[in-house]
């Protein structure tokens, strides 16, 4: 069984799986490119997450669909910064996500408390940082940049594969200096996987719960849940249109026992979540496993 509720650094523990609600100041990113990119549709969007109860808002400035171009570092300050700023200041506990040590540093200095890095470290500057910090760090396995992740998405056994790799990731993380304490990790799905590879390793999460660390998993309005509600003409069921489908994963993730999701639509998640944490609590309960968060 997988603890929900690991004290991390600077953030909220609970009794339940937390809900990170994206904020992404985009142009182009694949589930809501461009409907947030002004700072101020950006700060009201946070607003609304709050309100429905997201527990942390995950402020990024670049995308990371398939295919995408990388942004400079002094565009994604500007567009991450001011957000982070304003959703600050009014009580949020903000998230940012980015692989740049530069824009971490930035955010951090701004008030962000958790660095969200879908890079897993390759910034060789983001480890030093997050140790010097101390702040709570998700470390995400990816097998590099997004723009040819999945001509990399090929594994004979996905779920042993990503646990090892992410495993070593872990481990060079702590050499550079990050207390384990910090670390949060996620299998990233899809990046540089298939659907069914999404599926295998929202089915293992608890393989993955053998590395010792909380984990987030990110399953929101992603291509696999649109293919598997494709029309019969085969066209997938559009980004907008995944909700329902992202609040059942969340299910899934919470009864698993995950630290966090991280959603777009913050209410129908939360919901989701407390209907997990009631099951998990009325049904028998495992026995940890062993050295990790609970045990
Ligand atoms: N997915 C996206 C972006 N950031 N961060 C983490 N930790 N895990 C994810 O699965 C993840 C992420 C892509 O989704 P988006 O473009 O809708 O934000």
């Amino acid at each position: 069984m997988l603890c929900p509720s690991p004290g991390l650094p600077g953030l909220p523990a609970a009794d339940r799986t937390l809900v990170l609600g994206v904020v992404n100041v985009t142009p182009d990113s694949f589930s809501d490119g461009g409907r947030f990119f002004e700072p101020a549709d950006a700060v009201r969007e946070g607003l609304r997450l709050l309100q429905q109860g997201a527990d942390v808002l995950d402020v990024g400035g670049e995308s990371t669909r398939p295919g995408a171009d990388r942004v400079d570092e002094p565009e994604e300050r500007r567009r991450v910064l001011p957000v982070v700023v304003e959703l600050v200041a009014a009580g949020a506990v903000v998230s940012v996500d980015t692989t740049r040590a530069g824009v971490a540093a930035a955010a951090l200095d701004a008030g962000a408390r958790l660095v969200n890095d879908v890079s897993g470290g390759a910034d060789p500057a983001m480890f030093p940082l997050v140790a010097e910090q101390g702040v709570a760090y998700v470390l995400m396995h990816g097998r590099g940049p997004s723009k040819n992740m999945q001509s990399r998405a090929h594994y004979d056994d996905v779920v042993a594969e990503v646990t090892a790799e992410l495993g070593q990731r872990l481990a060079d993380a702590r050499a550079a200096g990050v207390r384990e304490t910090q670390v949060v990790l996620d299998p990233g799905l899809g990046f540089a996987k298939t659907a069914a590879h999404n599926w295998q390793l929202l089915a293992s999460l608890e393989h993955l719960g053998a590395l010792g660390r909380p984990l987030l998993v990110g399953t929101s309005r992603k291509t696999f849940l649109g293919r598997l509600l494709a029309a019969p003409d085969g066209s997938l069921r559009p980004p907008g249109e995944r909700d329902h489908a992202t609040a059942a994963t969340s299910a899934l993730a919470a009864a698993a026992g995950v630290w966090a999701v991280r959603v777009h639509d913050a209410g129908p998640n939360l919901d989701a979540v407390r209907v997990a944490t009631a099951w998990r609590a009325a049904g028998r309960t495992p026995a940890p496993i062993e050295g990790g968060p609970c045990g």
